[in-house]
């Protein structure tokens, strides 16, 4: 089998058996190939294409929601890196209000998720994008153009989304704190 086609073959099962599916050897490359085959014979939409975005999600508000909801839109499942509260605090200065146990319920909870896990760096994005087979990448625009290089690396493409105006984490607790 010729390059292209191998890739072609790969690309296939990729799609119809999904990232996870291991070949380690020529025979297991074929039982694959039949497989996705009869696969995509049953259902000729690829199976997956995933979508990846970050974020602390304290105090989850109206912009959160449309950032998920909206990412959604961009592949078959989402999957969220809920940073944890050691992240969140390096990168907002401040211990989140929910913890990272509740503000992961939270975010499971949303019809438009389908995944999520702890996102533990700023830095492992290559680590996550490769774990989750990431086809898209999205963040809010207050983030436009951080991550393009590390996506386009993994062949994932970036999107950054207009963030929601007037509503923020840091918002609701200065309204919070103006009212004691
Ligand atoms: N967001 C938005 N509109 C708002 C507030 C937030 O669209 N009014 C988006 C942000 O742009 C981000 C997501 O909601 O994409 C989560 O926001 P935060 O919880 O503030 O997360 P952040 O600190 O931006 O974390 O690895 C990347 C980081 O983990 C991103």
């Amino acid at each position: 089998m010729d390059e292209d086609a191998s890739a072609a073959a790969q690309a296939l099962i990729q799609a119809h058996l999904g990232p996870d599916r291991r070949i380690r050897s020529a025979q297991d490359f074929r039982l694959a190939l039949v497989e996705a085959l009869k696969a995509m014979r049953k259902n000729p939409t690829p199976a997956t294409s995933t979508v990846i975005t970050f974020g602390t999600f304290d105090l989850f508000h109206f912009g959160h929601l449309r950032l998920l909801e909206r990412a959604a839109q961009h592949g078959d499942r989402l999957v969220v890196g809920v940073s944890t509260d050691e992240l969140s605090l390096m990168k907002k200065g401040r211990r989140p209000v929910y913890s990272a146990r509740h503000r992961k319920a939270i975010i499971s909870a949303l019809a438009c998720v389908d995944e999520v896990f702890d996102e533990r760096s700023l830095k492992a994005k290559a680590s996550y994008l490769r774990k989750y087979n990431a086809a898209t990448l999205v963040m809010g625009s207050d983030w436009s153009g951080a991550f393009d290089r590390v996506a386009e690396r993994f062949g994932c493409k970036p999107v950054y989304l207009e963030r929601t105006p007037g509503v923020s984490s840091t918002h609701v607790i200065e309204v919070i704190e103006a009212d004691k």
